[in-house]
């Protein structure tokens, strides 16, 4: 049926009392309350719906648009998607922020007073769902096909509250009141299949034929959530399943009468998609997991292969039709997945099965760390997904002979790239199988990408030399600036005009302001707004008062090891111990901001987080150093939290051991929000320096290749221990419990990593380097316009880490599907 245009509630978006009117109608109707009668929530339900009405039309109209131009697909299978909240970013893409405020002022609410009301959708631990969530908006920004395929979690990251200075972990409960933006499609059910075993039967032709019988079967059913671009012509889709019982459950117990077995087999298989697992740091080959990642692959393969077959092509057209992105090793059980489905269900003849996954695929690699690279072990793996482990053997074996037959006599490689890890009980690398099986591996920044290809997989780099790129990441410019920061946002307006909001390099034309005392004077004045806002939140939520005046400087992001928030504390406790000795003359008053969560197993992340809290306590308390020290940890650090913090960030903390940290995106975007890094020469640092300029930022701490060949000649701990003063009565203090009177060997484990266990993280090797650096920190912040002047070249040089180009090189040199 073709719509008339005048069914339509909201012909006009500008009209503000059309709008008024689709509000209180959505209030009554959708929500079902009596205007005169609502809670702050139910305004924002009610202003929920009506921006998703707006949305949907348009998410129809580029469905459309896709079909008719007959354009490739992109799909972005991702374990993760870190979205936060959906309400002011939709508005401000759609334009239609001010309009909404206007609307909500009238019947006597504020918008961002409502907007606070939303949860969050916190589906991802880290960077690489947060990287998920930036890309989704720069492909319907740039209007590409570009559709995420995720995981419908009941409970997302979970929330992190302060107890006597320790994390605990609080289940959040994000769909309580349900979720406005999403549209469940209880019609789009997929059966996914588990254990089971696999039979052999000849075909009609005689050749052989697989079947993968006696499964317990667990349905995937579909949720949409709207996806806008900036500028609202483009809406793309957000796709995440959720886990239902299939009615095998239900018939084979209600047969034998059994009804409450019935129903506790039901909840057991529904319980897949109930929560994100919220350990990025170890991989722990647990059995739920493995069926997570198989559960939405499997339905989006399905999904994906029904929208391909409407128009009844042939398999061998797949790859010029779409292109699948697979975020890290999570989501590769795809690949024996789309095998199986083309071999079995298809009966497509294996090389050419295998030419079309090869070229339809492509793995992004998020992480060097031994310890979170994916591997299962080949009995649980068999047991859950028995003819995807038989096809992983052939495809393993298959490439092993080329390899051989490539490289004759050399066992050591065999072994060495084998998707089957042979020692320490049989393993399947998941790493090996998504680098076999895809046409582009990438790194997400430039040095990652480089120690990729000459440490963890530089057999795989001999063997496919034109297989690894390298695209560093970037992010969305409408959430972290334009939305985030709305004063610089509207400075940089008025001073270079609106383009810079899809095409961020624009920034650029900053850089002549930088010598401009007026331009710097205005740009003081956002960042000090910004800071003075952070400061009454802070004062707010927490009770703690921060002088707005003083160098605010942040780090928030994962509680980590290798990302060296204890480093960060010598710094701390330098600093404390120089004041009470009176050095103050040369110090400016700090702020020292972190914020992170640790993984609920990982003991050390935790005792640091106890550390931070202790060494805040101490510190507070002591009034010779009032005015000149603080420390702040942030609890709950979220996507809402980021966007706070970012905007009143003025040194931004970078501090990984080099080689450690892939990229960073933490670190963009503080410095498009005019903060200087101080960082080591990791991930992203590395491009920021360049484009920012080697004056722009405080680089410190051996190179990645330095620790390597300083470990090589034996890695001497107490060494730099006996070497320095101020290191030894900072690590003294921690250990004897200067900060912890009550219980004095609460933090040994920690000193111990240092000391007694090699220092895995080189915190001891770079101590030295980032104190020196720290107070040439200090010395510039006295200068104010020269601080100033670097914070706005800072801004004016962060255009390249725009999603939108990290996106548009993902479509030139790997989806093929340029723009
Ligand atoms: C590993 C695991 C292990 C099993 C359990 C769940 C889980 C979830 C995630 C991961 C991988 C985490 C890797 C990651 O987040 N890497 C970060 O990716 C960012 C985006 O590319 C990048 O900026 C960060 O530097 C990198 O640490």
């Amino acid at each position: 049926m073709t719509v008339p245009e005048d069914i339509y509630e909201i012909t006009n978006p500008k009209d503000i009392s059309s709008l008024k009117r689709a509000l209180v109608n959505r209030l009554i109707y959708s929500i079902g309350k009596d205007p005169v009668e609502t809670q702050e929530r139910d305004w924002f339900f009610a202003l929920a719906y009506v921006v998703r009405d707006l949305l949907t039309l348009r998410w129809m109209e580029s469905m459309r648009r896709y079909y008719l131009q007959d354009a490739k697909r992109v799909y972005y299978l991702s374990m993760e998607f870190l979205i936060g909240r959906a309400l002011g970013n939709s508005l401000l893409n759609i334009g239609c922020y001010d309009e909404f405020k206007l609307v909500l002022e009238d019947v006597g609410l504020d918008l961002e007073e409502l907007a606070e009301t939303e949860e969050e959708a916190a589906l991802g631990n880290g960077g690489l769902g947060r990287l998920a969530a930036c890309y989704l908006d720069s492909l319907a920004t740039l209007r590409l096909p570009g559709f995420g395929y995720g995981i419908h979690y009941d409970y997302g990251m979970f929330s992190q509250r302060i107890e006597d200075g320790y994390q605990i972990e609080h289940p959040e409960n994000w769909l309580r009141y349900g979720n406005p933006w999403e549209f469940p499609r209880p019609d789009v059910l997929y059966r996914v299949q588990f254990r089971g075993h696999v039979v052999e039967c000849p075909n009609a032709d005689g050749k052989r034929r697989y079947r993968w019988i006696d499964t317990e079967d667990v349905m995937a059913m579909a949720y949409d959530i709207p996806v806008p671009g900036y500028g609202g012509e483009t809406v793309n889709n957000l796709r995440l399943w959720a886990a239902k019982a299939s009615r095998d459950f239900e018939l084979k117990y209600f047969n034998e009468g059994n009804y409450i077995k019935a129903v506790e087999e039901k909840t057991q298989s529904e319980n897949l998609s109930k929560v994100l697992y919220p350990d990025d740091t170890t991989q722990m080959g647990r059995e739920l997991r493995l069926k997570q990642e198989y559960f939405f692959v499997s339905a989006s393969l399905q999904d994906i292969l029904k929208k391909f077959r409407i128009d009844q092509r042939d398999f061998s057209d797949l790859p010029q039709e779409v292109a699948i992105q697979l975020n890290d090793t999570h989501p590769s059980v795809a690949i024996p997945e789309l095998m199986r489905i083309l071999l079995d269900e298809h009966q497509v003849p294996w090389d050419d099965a295998w030419a079309i996954t090869v070229r339809t695929f492509s793995y992004t690699n998020h992480t060097l760390l031994p310890e979170a690279l994916e591997v299962w072990s080949v009995r649980l793996f068999e047991e859950l997904l028995p003819r995807h482990l038989q096809i992983i053997y052939e495809i393993n074996h298959r490439f092993l002979t080329e390899v051989g037959e490539r490289f004759p006599g050399d066992m050591g490689l065999i072994q060495r790239v084998s998707i089957i890890d042979e020692e320490r009980g049989k393993r399947v690398r998941m790493a090996h199988l998504a680098i076999i099986g895809s046409h582009k591996v990438n790194g997400v920044a430039a040095l990652h990408t480089r120690l990729m290809r000459t440490t963890i997989f530089r057999d795989f780099a001999r063997i496919f030399p034109d297989r690894f790129v390298s695209i560093t990441n970037g992010i969305t410019p409408r959430r972290w600036l334009n939305q985030a920061n709305r004063g610089l946002a509207k400075l940089i307006t008025e001073t270079i005009g609106p383009g810079w909001v899809t095409d961020l390099e624009r920034l650029r034309q900053l850089a002549a302001m930088a010598d401009e005392a007026e331009f710097r004077a205005r740009f003081r004045a956002v960042k000090s707004a910004n800071k003075q806002h952070l400061a009454s939140l802070i004062a707010k939520r927490l009770n703690i008062g921060i002088d707005p005046a003083s160098l605010f400087d942040v780090q928030i992001k994962r509680m980590h090891e290798y990302k060296r928030q204890l480093l960060n504390l010598l710094h701390v406790i330098t600093r404390y111990n120089r004041l009470r000795a009176g050095l103050s003359q040369d110090m400016v008053p700090r702020t020292v901001i972190f914020g992170g969560k640790a993984a609920p197993g990982y003991h050390a992340a935790k005792l640091v987080i106890k550390l931070i809290n202790d060494v805040s306590k101490v510190i507070g308390r002591d009034s010779t150093v009032a005015g000149l020290l603080k420390v702040v940890f942030v609890p709950d650090y979220n996507v809402s939290r980021a966007m706070e913090i970012m905007p009143a960030v003025e040194l931004s903390e970078q501090i990984s051991t080099a080689g450690m940290e892939a990229s960073g995106t933490g670190n963009m975007k503080m410095a498009v929000n005019g903060a200087i890094t101080i960082g080591t020469l990791d991930g992203a640092n590395i491009e920021i320096r360049e484009k920012v300029g080697e004056k722009n930022i405080f680089i410190f701490g051996h190179t990645a290749e330095q620790l390597d060949e300083m470990r090589r000649g034996g890695y001497d701990a107490w060494r730099f221990y006996y070497d320095n003063e101020e290191l030894k009565l900072a690590l003294d203090m921690i250990s004897t419990g200067y900060f912890s009177p009550d219980e004095q060997d609460r933090f040994k484990p920690l000193i111990d990593s240092l000391l007694r266990e090699g220092d895995r993280f080189a915190i001891l090797a770079d101590y030295e380097s980032y104190i020196a650096c720290q107070e040439e920190v200090d010395r510039l912040y006295l200068d104010s316009e020269t601080w100033t002047r670097k914070a706005i070249l800072n801004v004016a040089h962060s255009g390249w880490f725009s999603s939108d180009r990290a996106v548009r090189e993902y479509a030139e040199r790997i989806w093929n599907t340029p723009i």
